[in-house]
């Protein structure tokens, strides 16, 4: 055991120990266990390999988990005894990882391979005694400085070679670990100045090495998802997948929309300047809502933060997005998260963890109290009401055309639209939130007796 200090968490209610105040992994909501609906994943990077360095400073936190460094396979194994033994404490029942995660590459393709291949037969054996499963795997295509301009978009098609050669493992990897899904993170597919781009041929090649894996990965029997996870920048100043419109723009213009869905990150949302929440919808809205990178990021800082989710208006409105797409499939909640650089303990990501588990938990709990409480959405169907009759229903079935608009509307002054009660609805949110039930009266309800 490595981490002696650290009990199971149990689910507790509101109290002070070590526990989950809101996830209740086995409690059923609307026929579901809290865990079916979440499906938490704990990402290999973040947890069991990032020590905290930053531009100015190396790591805080040591992350050699008892082994000796030099020893590269005792300590990927180290690394994943580590999490598993977080996973089972933390009733985290799914994992996604790099390739790059799981092992320190060695000097030679072939080598990193037989590295990988030792490795993951050790966690396949890990994950049989645990139950613990693999939600997502992907490929770094971005760390390596061969990788310095893209690796499917990069201009040599000897660095396009080796990142197929590499994303052609991951996959295999992903299989082998019975992953439900497989991600293309656009790592350093983007450019720094048009000056030395060519942006259409570096899209076309992306799409090229898309289809490739793709037809490879059900090739060798992949049955899951593939994901593209949009981000707008950093590494490069523009990313290709900037966010998901533009994301199922290019699937659309290559073919791919069928194949492909997206993993929505939460930090990569706003830093695209929407919220979560539009994010994910534009993913249902084209059929193509798959899984999710929850954390936060910091709205006072223009970069990728990667923080634990503590935020639970936004969690409540991801959730609420989940339920109305039908919940997850093959994707679920993977935490791409890491604690503070000043929280450089064990117990520190324990409680990362618990508090983000519990922030997605009680968002849980909240958008099915919004849901039942059924304003939100009652309110939002009435205000397209006018297109279900009349001149709407004809708008809508292409029945009218500009000529017959204009006709009926020189007979007539439209009335103004009816109040968008933006501020209500917010209020409604509020209540449902912090008084864990509905108590709004309309101004003009009656008052209820007042108690004696
Ligand atoms: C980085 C991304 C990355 C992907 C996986 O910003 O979020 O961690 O999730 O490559
Ligand atoms: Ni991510
Ligand atoms: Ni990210």
């Amino acid at each position: 055991m490595l981490f002696p200090e650290i009990p199971v968490i149990p689910y507790r209610g509101l109290d002070d120990s070590l526990s989950f105040r809101w996830y209740n992994p086995d409690e059923d909501i609307m026929g579901k266990p809290m865990r079916e609906h979440c499906k938490f994943a704990l990402a290999w990077w973040h947890t069991l390999c990032g020590e905290g360095s930053d531009m100015f400073g190396g790591g805080t936190a040591d992350k050699s988990f008892g082994a000796d460094r030099q020893d590269v396979m005792a300590h990927a194994k180290a690394k994943a005894d580590a999490g598993f033994e977080l996973m089972e404490k933390l009733s985290v029942d799914y994992f996604c990882f790099h390739d790059a995660d799981l092992i320190e590459e060695a000097p030679t393709l072939a080598e990193s391979n037989k590295r990988l291949d030792e490795i993951t037969d050790y966690i396949k054996g890990k994950m049989a005694k645990s139950g613990v499963k693999c939600l997502w795997g992907t490929c770094n295509a971005f760390t390596h400085k061969r990788f310095m301009a893209g690796a499917g978009t990069s201009p040599s098609a000897d660095i396009f070679a080796y990142a197929a050669a590499k994303i052609k493992k991951a996959v295999e990897l992903t299989v082998k670990l019975g992953g439900s899904g497989y991600v293309f993170w656009g790592g350093r597919e983007g450019y720094e100045t048009l000056l030395n781009t060519d942006m259409k041929f570096e899209q076309e090649n992306l799409a090229r090495l898309i289809k490739m894996t793709v037809k490879y990965a059900r090739s060798i029997g992949f049955k899951g998802d593939f994901y593209i996870e949009p981000k707008p920048k950093e590494p490069s100043k523009h990313q290709y997948d900037v966010d998901v419109a533009t994301t199922c723009n290019f699937l659309r213009a290559y073919g791919l929309m069928d194949e492909v869905k997206m993993n929505v990150e939460a930090n990569h949302a706003t830093l695209a300047g929407h919220t979560f929440q539009h994010e994910l919808r534009a993913a249902a809205d084209n059929g193509v809502f798959g899984s999710i990178d929850a954390n936060q990021g910091d709205l006072l800082l223009g970069w990728d933060t990667d923080q634990f989710p503590s935020d639970v208006y936004s969690a409540t409105m991801c959730m609420l997005e989940v339920l109305r797409a039908g919940g997850f499939t093959n994707g679920g909640l993977n935490f791409d998260a890491k604690t503070r650089r000043m929280s450089h303990t064990a117990e520190d990501i324990v409680h990362g963890f618990i508090t983000g588990m519990d922030t997605y938990a009680l968002g849980l709990r909240k958008a099915v109290q919004i849901i039942e409480d059924g304003r939100i959405d009652s309110f939002a169907g009435e205000r397209y009401a006018s297109y279900k009759s009349g001149i709407g229903a004809d708008i809508v079935s292409g029945k009218a055309g500009l000529a017959e608009l204009e006709a009926y509307s020189l007979q007539r002054e439209p009335r103004i639209p009816e109040s968008g009660r933006q501020e209500m609805l917010e209020g409604i949110v509020n209540c449902v939130l912090f008084e864990g039930k509905p108590r709004m009266r309309r101004w003009n309800d009656v008052p209820p007796p007042v108690e004696p």
